[in-house]
């Protein structure tokens, strides 16, 4: 079901990256038309920078491609290019490994990056496994946060741990972490904040809910998973930066791939950040969650 959908393959991908992936299969088809092999190359590296691949990336790519690319020979040429991307994405293909019992997964991201809604996606992928999923509502500070994270609970049949907002956070991770073990659950997904008064007050929260979570269950969380919003581009790379010197990020999802022209943001963070990117994003509905891979990423990119 919801699991067999999941797995829609490249096609659907592919329908879900036009934005990014048009501009630059556009570009390629250009490639045997009448315009010269250096200026085809132009811009492609143009089309590749537009798309948020990074400027060293997309200059190495269009080298590569100087160098094999004989100015006639595009579905080569496309194979190259699908190749490279390939080979800087499949560093970071590293599924998320459910290794214990509960398992914790602590949900991180600024405001708006799509955290809530992945929670439920997530909870829908796991539940569709047969895991006893929790979840928790551990961003106390935005109103009706604590309803939006209920609503999906419903929607996925999972049970939620709960205070009145403008509650403590770190109350919140204790509750959840006894139910988890009361309840046998195999999986807590813990919702965080994305906005308090100031950044130094998130950062010094996530650590006390972190505190909170390691106390009651060996290790927890063993998951610290941040969502990035695609379309924001190089800024995604900065808050990558900040919550992993805070909080340290083990892996990343990156929401919004549908509906932005800067997909090839995922380069980038494969490429500097080095972090195990878990799954993409690529819709607002239950399904619109994939586990990443690199091979049908790439794919379905050129
Ligand atoms: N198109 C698209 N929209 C998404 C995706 N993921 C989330 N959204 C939308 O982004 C908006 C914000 O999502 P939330 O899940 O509330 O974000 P959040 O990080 O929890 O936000 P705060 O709780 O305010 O910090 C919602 O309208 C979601 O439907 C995605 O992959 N694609
Ligand atoms: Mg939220």
């Amino acid at each position: 079901m919801v699991f067999g959908r999941m797995k829609a393959g490249i096609a659907g991908l592919r329908a879900k990256l036009t934005r990014t992936n048009s501009a630059i299969t556009e570009c390629v088809e250009g490639a045997g038309k009448a315009i010269s092999k250096e200026e085809f190359l132009e811009n492609l590296e143009e089309t590749l920078i537009t798309a948020d691949i990074g400027v060293s990336t997309s200059l190495e790519i269009v080298e590569k491609l100087r160098r094999t690319y004989n100015g006639r020979d595009v579905e080569k040429l496309k194979s190259t290019l699908r190749d490279s991307i390939f080979d800087i994405l499949v560093t970071v293909e590293k599924p998320l490994k459910i290794y214990r019992s509960p398992f914790v997964i602590m949900v991180l991201g600024v405001n708006g990056v799509g955290k809530t809604t992945t929670i439920g996606k997530l909870a829908s992928f796991y539940k569709a496994q047969s895991k006893n999923v929790l979840l928790a509502a551990g961003d106390t500070f935005r109103a009706a946060a604590v309803e939006q994270l209920e609503l999906w609970g419903k929607r996925t049949g999972c049970a939620v741990i709960r205070q009145a907002q403008g509650g403590d956070p770190g109350a919140v991770a204790f509750d959840a972490m006894r139910a988890a073990i009361g309840r046998y659950a195999n999986i807590v997904l813990l919702d965080t904040a994305g906005r308090l008064h100031t950044k130094s007050n998130l950062m010094e929260e996530l650590k006390k809910v972190k505190r909170v979570a390691s106390r009651e269950i060996p290790d927890a969380p063993h998951e610290n998973l941040l969502v990035l919003d695609a379309s924001t581009g190089q800024n995604a790379l900065n808050q990558a930066r900040i919550f992993n010197e805070a909080v340290g990020v083990t892996g990343i999802v990156l929401t919004k791939l549908d509906g932005t022209a800067k997909g090839g943001i995922i380069v980038s963070i494969a490429k500097e950040l080095k972090i195990p990117i878990r799954f993409i994003g690529v819709g607002e509905g239950v399904e619109d969650l994939k586990p990443f891979d690199a091979r049908e990423f790439a794919d379905a990119f050129i």
